[in-house]
Formats: structure tokens, sequence, C-alpha cells
């Protein structure tokens, strides 16, 4: 009951697919009734005699022949001759102990020395058929898998070869006939070398289907005619299996994955299929993934959770089949061991043939798996050229991680429609190790754990090309060091020495083999708030795809930068002779957190303090008249001391000076440090005497005098002291400052003109005798004067800004009075 269920269910699943089938057949013979019931259905323990019941449909397997398994030479020997079998009634795989023999499954079980045997049904192959009702188009499957960027990785070499096993083929097709190893070839189908299609029925339905499976794997490519393929430059050796109408079985397929393994193939294509298990296939497939040739097969074209055998043993790649849309096919078989799909529909291009043209002739829509897996398999030969030892797994591995999730997936990376989604030639390439690094070194320049904000540091990272491509720095495909998780992330420590803000550095080397070091080195800066940030890198060869993840991040603390600094020394003559030279050298250490430049982002200057005012040492040796000294030292690093040698000269006037300078850094702001220097001169003119400035809120006018007694008095009197409003000359000389007061006015008045003197004299003013003495000199400090008609007053001031504002408060500006210092 169990066993016939099963028959009628196999039996259906062969009427809906379309494509593969397997036929498994058992004969009974008349000849031997007694032994047949002891196979019978009942007998648990008798796996032949199970085999025989499951492919027992003549539409599954070739009821009249078997595959003969021999456990030895020697075995094969005794065993014909116990059982007067002709050894010319067997049919050899070359090399092998396997042979094809005209005798049903049940006969050869009835058969002596059963312990020297093991019997194989001969399961029924056929063609991938091809549904005809799709569109016209160009190549678009070969744009679709990114073929040409996988072009630029590789075009694989005529040491890498595809066995095509299928029907027969077009022989000298002008874009197969360069390509076609038929030296290597065979034709099991009919047991001959020739693998010619259309020798026995030039009108089969299947006699063009070798040659467009061919030619999709790899048809001549770039050679002005025809297709192009993706498989490129790898050939191609033609195994014809199946038969002009599109079958073969278990014997002509097996023969032909032997075949192939043994006369060099790297990659196994199979456009068929059938609906059942084959274990004398399964060894034969896995014979060749033991010798590391890559097997590729369809999925089928039966609309159906229904993959076909081989594809559907999970060591095998199974290939389904999607249309230009990246939708899988309607006809395309799923379930759990799909790995992927390759275009099959929506007119993929491919070489045919029929009775008339079997040179020139192509078709516009080779549609079904049988037209996805030829693609898959001139891909495993790309894979195959870059790296020839790599396994069926790892090559299995490389197509489904390349692969593209198509929305069909919904974000899944698994599907039974899709498997690993639609596959991705360049991708697969860039995994299969073309563009592949290991971190040899990273470092920086700077403490990356304590890094000031906007501090700059320069990175360096050793990168080990462990790939197979030489890594170019210009060209379509240079090789950078971009940012990464997220890829392409623009950095926040980008600067002005990055090629964009995702691409921090080229390629330094010109090229950098295989097994060979490249070096990048970029600088960063940030300004981002204080905290941990982690920037994460990796390789990308531009236009090809990015590289392994080798792990490369920087963890960068920013911390807020310090201008704190220390006095260390600070050497100059204390007593020096007017209008000398002497020498000057204040040794300043960085105890703040970013280094000091010369120039640069964080330049350190000796300012005279207060900024913007003058000293009396000034020199023409000093870079500035606010900079004293810039440092000597091009950097300076934290815990470093920055040198700052200048003149100095002392002025004309003695007396006991205070310098005082404070250190600037730009972007920073002032140290918390004012080195100063006491300096008597001597040998000179005497010293300016000071200008007492007082004002009376009563009276509203101001009063000046160079007399401390006389500004003490009338501070006490009610006059506010305003500080010392200029300097003078100590000494006598021809520019007189003359002193006038107005009784009736209660205001003093400061003239220089003789003239004016005489005039206010005669209208009442008392001359009151010279104030002081100007400078005679007008690059020393101007003294401004001004008259308010309301106040009547005069007022006078070194002080450009204050003579401004009162102007503008109603005073009249009369012009320079004289110079004072
Ligand atoms: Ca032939
Ligand atoms: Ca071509
Ligand atoms: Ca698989």
């Amino acid at each position: 009951m169990k066993k016939s269920k099963y028959i009628s269910s196999i039996a259906s699943a062969v009427g809906i697919f379309i494509l593969l089938l397997l036929i498994v057949i058992s004969i009974y013979t008349p000849g031997a009734p007694q032994n047949k019931k002891q196979n019978s259905l009942n007998d648990k323990n008798s796996k032949k005699a199970e085999n025989i019941l499951e492919y027992q449909d003549p539409s599954i397997a070739d009821q009249k022949s078997s595959v003969i398994s021999f456990n030895s030479k020697g075995d094969k020997e005794s065993f014909l001759k116990s059982n007067s079998i002709n050894s010319n009634d067997l049919i050899q795989i070359p090399s092998t102990n396997s042979y094809q023999i005209n005798l049903s499954q049940e006969q050869l079980s009835e058969l002596n020395d059963q312990d020297k045997i093991k019997i194989y049904p001969n399961v029924i192959y056929r063609a991938t058929a091809t549904p005809n009702d799709e569109l016209y188009s160009q190549q678009w499957n070969l744009a679709k898998v990114s073929a040409p960027s996988a072009w630029d990785i590789s075009k694989s070499s005529a040491s890498i070869k595809i066995a095509v096993i299928d029907t027969g083929f077009a022989k000298f097709h002008q874009d197969l006939v360069n390509k076609f190893d038929l030296a290597s070839g065979y034709d099991f189908a009919n047991n001959d070398s020739d693998v010619a299609a259309g020798t026995t029925n030039i009108n089969g339905a299947y006699v063009y289907h070798g040659t467009s499976a061919a030619s999709l794997a790899a048809a001549e490519t770039n050679n002005s005619v025809g297709l192009a393929s993706l498989g490129w430059g790898s050939r191609i050796i033609p195994i014809q299996s199946l038969s002009d109408d599109g079958f073969g079985n278990t014997f002509t397929v097996s023969a032909g994955i032997y075949h192939a393994v043994n006369n060099g193939a790297s990659v196994i294509s199979l456009s068929l299929g059938s609906t059942v298990p084959d274990s004398f296939l399964e060894n034969a497939i896995n014979y060749a993934i033991s010798n590391n040739v890559i097997v590729v097969a369809a999925s089928g074209n039966e609309s159906c959770n229904c993959i076909n055998y081989p594809a559907n043993y999970s060591s095998v790649i199974a290939v389904g089949s999607s249309d230009p849309s990246d939708v899988r096919s309607s006809f395309s078989n799923f379930g759990n061991n799909l790995d992927i799909v390759a275009p099959g529909s929506g007119g993929v291009r491919a070489a045919t043939m029929n009775s008339i043209n079997q040179t020139t002739l192509y078709s516009s829509n080779f549609s079904g798996t049988s037209s996805s897996t030829p693609q898959v398999a001139g891909l495993a030969a790309l894979i195959k050229s870059l790296r020839p030892s790599s396994t069926q797994t790892e090559v299995e591995s490389y197509i489904r991680n390349g692969a593209d999730k198509v929305a069909g997936m919904a974000g899944q990376n698994f599907s039974t429609s899709y498997g690993y989604g639609r596959i991705n030639a360049t991708a697969s390439l860039v995994r299969a190790g073309a563009y592949s690094w290991q971190l040899q070194s990273q470092s920086s320049d700077k403490n990356l754990n304590l890094l000031p904000r906007g501090e700059k540091s320069t990175l360096t990272v050793i990168a080990k090309n462990t790939g197979t491509q030489t890594w170019q720095n210009s060209g379509p495909n240079p090789v950078r060091l971009a940012t990464y998780a997220p890829q392409d992330r623009a950095s926040t420590f980008y600067t002005s020495n990055w090629i964009s803000q995702s691409r921090a550095s080229n390629l330094l080397e010109s090229e950098v083999a295989p097994g060979s070091n490249g070096t990048f080195q970029f600088d960063i800066q940030s300004g981002s708030a204080a905290g941990q940030y982690n920037e994460k890198f990796n390789l990308v060869a531009e236009n090809i795809g990015w590289f392994n993840d080798a792990g490369l991040n920087f963890l960068i603390t920013l911390i807020n930068p310090s201008s704190s600094a220390q006095i260390v020394s600070n050497t100059y003559t204390a007593s020096s002779t007017a209008t000398s030279i002497t020498p000057s050298q204040i040794i300043i250490k960085n105890t703040g957190n970013v280094t000091w430049f010369k120039t640069g982002v964080y330049t350190a200057d000796l300012y005279i303090n207060p900024y913007n005012s003058t000293s009396p040492f000034q020199d023409s040796s000093w870079f500035s008249s606010a900079i004293a000294s810039r440092m000597q030292e091009s950097s300076v690093a934290p815990n470093s001391n920055a040198t700052f040698n200048f003149s100095l000269k002392s002025p004309q006037i003695n007396g006991s000076y205070t310098q005082q300078y404070r250190l600037g850094i730009t972007n920073l702001g002032w140290s918390n440090l004012y080195p100063t220097q006491n300096i008597n001169v001597s040998g000179g003119t005497e010293e300016y005497k000071p200008v007492y400035r007082h004002y009376s809120p009563s009276r509203g006018s101001h009063f000046y005098t160079t007399d401390l007694n006389e500004s003490n008095i009338i501070r006490a009197q009610g006059w506010n002291f305003e500080g010392i409003a200029w300097r003078v000359s100590p000494n006598p000389n021809s520019k007189p400052v003359y002193r006038h007061y107005s009784p009736s006015r209660g205001r003093h008045f400061y003239t220089t003109s003789q003239n004016e003197s005489n005039t206010i004299r005669s209208q009442g003013w008392n001359y009151e005798g010279v104030a002081w003495y100007a400078s005679e000199t007008t690059t020393s400090q101007p003294i401004y004067r001004h008259y308010s008609p309301t106040r009547r007053a005069h007022f006078y001031t070194k002080d450009l800004n204050e003579s401004n504002i009162i102007r503008s408060q109603g005073w009249n500006f009369e012009g320079i009075e004289y110079y004072a210092f």
C-alpha cells in the first residue's frame, strides 16, 4: 500500500514536470518468476528490490538496461563467466569499474555472485525544455548580473574548461568553434567520439539545446560576432549525454560526468534533470566534487516545489530562473535546496541551430532553468580562474554570498523561490578573493585616547594584499581606504587631505601585487563634542566593490583642548643702557594637551601684554609690534618646551620698566601665564613725567597737571582723579605748553600757540606759566583737542576712541594740539 502510493505520486509529479524527467524502468522478464517473488514489495531487507519498484515507470527509468559497478576488475571477469555474459554486452565508463548492461535490474538481481556487483537503475534524463512565449531582447542578462565589472577582475582563460553535458552541439557555430575542446569531448548518447548534434534526428525537439547552453556558458567573447558570455575566455568540453530529442539516462549522464572530470574540466554544467533521486548519478557527482570540479545543475521548469535531481542534491549548485525584473520565472522550480537564481526568461539570447543553419544562427529567447544554469557555470569558471583550488563548497558560498537580495525575498537572506538571490558576478568574484586584505598595522602620530578637539592627527594603515588582484592607485578601479559600517559614511573626522568625506586615502604605492603590503595615510581632525568615537574603515576597489571587513577601526577619545603652560626660564639683561640691544630668551613648557605649531592650527606666539599695546623695547627683529617672538621649534608637543628668542632695544628714556608678555595660541586662546621682565634703563635721557587728569562734575570741566602735590590738593577739593592722561618730556625744549585760567569761567586752557596765548590773556584769562613741554617729534603720541560751546570748556585726550565718542556728543574737534608720550 505504502509503496503503491509512492509510485503514483511519482507518476503524477512526472506529469506536472515539463522539463526534466528521469525514468526508471523495470521490466520483468518471464524467465525468473520465483526470484521475482523473493524480491517482492514487502521484502524490506532488499534495497535492490526497492530500487526496482521505485522506478518501474518506463517514463522514469529504462526497463531494459541497468548500470552495474564491479567491486574490482577481477570481480568483473568471474561475474561474467559464472553468469555466461559476453563482455561485449557491457559499455564501460572509461577508467572506471562501471558499465551499462542491457539487462533489467530484476534480471541482474537474479544472477550469481551478487556480492561482486552493485546494481543501479538506468534513470532517464531529459533536456530542460524551453518556454517559447517570451519576447525578444538583447543580452540584458549580462548587465543584470554585473558581468562587465566582473570581467574587469577576470575574463578567465582557455585553461579553465566548462564541461557542458547536454544534447549534441553545432561544432562549427561561428561563436563556439574556437571554444570547443573537441578532443576532450565525447558522445555517450550514441557512444561515439563525435559530438555533432542532429546525427540521429536533425529535427529532434532538443537538437539545438546543447549549442544554446554552451553559448551561455562561454560563447566566444569580444570576437565581433554574435554573443558575449559570462565565462568569456573559458573553453568548453562538449559532452553529449542526451539524444537529439533530449533524452539520456543514468549511464549517459554519469559517464559524461566521469569523462569530464577525467579530461580536465573545472566546471560541469547540467541543464538537465529528473524527478527522482539516483544514487549512481549521485556517486558520479561526488566523484566530481571530490576532484574539485564544480557541479552546477538546473532546478527544473515545472513551477513546483520539486527541484529536479541532481540539482536537489544539496552539494550541487542548484539554479533557478529569474526574469528581467528579478522576479522568479513562473516555470522555475523552487524548494529548500535551491541555491541561486539567474536570468532565464524574458529573452535571453543564445546561439542555436536547426537543420538548415548550424553556423550563424541565434535565438532571441533561450529560456528556462537550462538557460540560467550555464550562466552560473560561466560564473563558476571565472571564480575558478581566480582561485583554481577553490572547492565546490567555497564556490557555492562565493556565489550565494555575492548574490543580490531581490524584492521577492522580502528582506530574507534565503527563500525557497530565490535561494540566496540572483547572481551578481562581480560581488561573487570579490568574495572569491579577487580583492581581499589583512590588516598588518595601524598607527597614529598622536595618542588617540586623548585627542583634543580640533587637533589634527596623521593615521597610517598597512594592508596586506591577500587577494588575487594587483591593487592600483589610479585607473578605473583604484583601491582606497573608505569609511565603513555604514559604507560611504560621511566622517566628522574628514580633513582636506581626504579624497572625499567617505574616502580617507588613496593607496600610496602606485600598485601592490598579491602578497605585498600597501600603505594608506590620512589626517583626521574633528571639532565634535568631547567623547568617544569609533571610526570604522575598509578598503574598496572603486566601481568593483568592498573588500572583506578586516576589522579596521580607530577608537578616538576627543577631549577639550587646554592652553596650559609653564615658564621654564626667562633670561634677559635686567640693567641696560639706553638704546642698546640685548638678547632675551623665554622658554615655556607646554603643559596643555595640544601640540603647538610655528604655523597652522595651534600657532603659539609670544605677545606683548596687554594685547595691542606697544612696547618701548620693540626691536626690528620682532615678528610684529604685538608679537615679540614666534617659537623656534616648528612644533612643540605636550610636555615639551617652546623657545622664544628675541632682542630688546632699550628706550632712550631712563627708568624702571616692566615688560610683560603673554602666550597666545591660535584657535585656543591665551595661556594662563605672564612672563615678566623688569629692566632698569640708564645712560639715556630722564624719564617722562606723567600728566594727571581730573574732572569736576560741578564745573563740568577737566584739569591737567604734572604736579602730584597740586593733584592731591584739588582731589581734596572734590575733583575726581581720572589717572595719567599721557606723559611728557622731563626737560625743557622748544615746544612749551602754556597754561591759563579764567576766574569767571572757572576753567583752565592749554595751548602751544604763543599767539593764541596772547589773545586770550587780553580777554581776561590769567597766564599761569609753562605747564610742561610737548614732544618735538610727531611720531610720538598725538594729543587731540576739543571744545564744547555749551560748556565753554576745552578737553584734551590721547585716546582716539574717547575723542570720537565726545565728538558725537556735541564737542567740536579742534585738531591735534601737540605730541606727547
Ligand atoms: Ca555522435
Ligand atoms: Ca561572440
Ligand atoms: Ca547546493
